[in-house]
């Protein structure tokens, strides 16, 4: 039995033509941003994919279906329909047996990558290991998936709400490379830095490249991790909010908020801190990774060639 996928006309030509394609998540466009700022930072993203010389695919499900590409008119649906759930690897076969629409995690949308044939994947947040894990076990499916995956996957890092430093040592010890693209440190999404190192550093797109694909030429598996922090002017200084992240982390255990709804909670906690300003924050990292995702596939693609 093979699962449906349903291309988008952009997505089906750009495979045909051999052109680069960047896989994308739709979570982010149901539970991280409010109408219309998740429409509208949803379309910059893939404007950013396409001027750097690549073509986007937002993945959702719809109707038991994968969608690898969403229309203009997806994109609104997604950002307009209520309650339309949040699907991460383990929901995704239920999801798409009882119809409907799902929203995909980045565990969800490598999945759904891999299966499309993309081999490049962008979120400017991935989900890891949370503060009190050793307690609560709550370590996202998505790194789970990315010891599963064949994808390169590029991110800013992961938010500061995260345990970043076991999130980390997650990686290393499944063996998922953790590279930062021109840069030294691990980013923490709207943070230009988490405060700690990346294991590697690569400048050139093209040694890049050739890393991703002796990964895989090794027999690994697995997804290859590339970070690349957001601009300095669009970003938030991470002392500024490590007091609120605390203190949302105590309160959301006092009011036993955990599981599939913790992140949105405190990404939530946050954004009300701030006024808002890490909302802003929050789309230009969006539009900034994407954009860097699109120069390292076409990159990828160009080495292959
Ligand atoms: N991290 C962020 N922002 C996000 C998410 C993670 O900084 O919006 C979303 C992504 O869709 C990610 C998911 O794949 O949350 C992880 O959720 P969980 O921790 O429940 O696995
Ligand atoms: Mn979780």
């Amino acid at each position: 039995m093979n699962i449906p996928l349903v291309y988008s006309e952009e997505v089906a030509e750009a495979i045909t033509a051999g052109q680069p394609v960047v896989a994308l998540e739709s979570n982010v466009i149901t539970h991280g941003l409010d109408y219309p700022d998740n429409a509208e930072t949803a379309r910059r993203v893939e404007d950013a994919v396409r001027a750097s010389g690549s073509v986007p695919a937002t993945i959702g499900v719809d109707n038991g279906r994968i969608l690898v590409g969403l229309s203009e008119n997806d994109i609104e649906r997604f950002a307009t329909t209520p309650g339309v759930p949040k699907v991460s690897s383990r929901d995704l076969p239920i999801v798409l047996a009882r119809g409907g629409m799902g929203a995909t995690t980045v565990a969800s949308s490598v999945i759904a990558a891999e299966l499309a044939g993309l081999r490049f994947f962008s979120s400017a947040g991935i989900g890891g290991v949370h503060r009190g894990a050793e307690r609560t076990m709550d370590v996202s499916s998505d790194l789970v998936q990315f010891t599963r995956s064949k994808v390169a996957v590029v991110c800013a890092g992961a938010k500061n709400v995260l345990d970043l430093g076991l999130t980390l040592e997650f990686l290393e010890t499944h063996c998922v490379p953790v590279v930062a693209y021109r840069s030294d440190d691990f980013p923490a999404f709207y943070c230009v830095s988490s405060g700690l190192r990346s294991p590697h550093r690569v400048d050139d797109p093209l040694e890049l490249a050739r890393a991703i694909e002796n990964h895989w030429a090794l027999g690994n598996p697995g997804s290859f991790l590339v970070t690349t922090p957001t601009r300095p002017e669009d970003a938030i200084a991470g002392d500024e909010v490590e007091s609120v992240i605390a203190e949302a982390v105590a309160r959301a255990e006092r009011d036993g908020v955990s599981g599939q709804a913790i992140t949105k909670y405190l990404m939530r906690a946050v954004d009300r801190a701030t006024e808002g300003r890490s909302a802003k924050a929050n789309q230009a990292v969006l539009v900034n990774t994407a954009g860097v995702a699109g120069e390292l596939a076409a990159a990828h693609a160009k080495e292959l060639s």
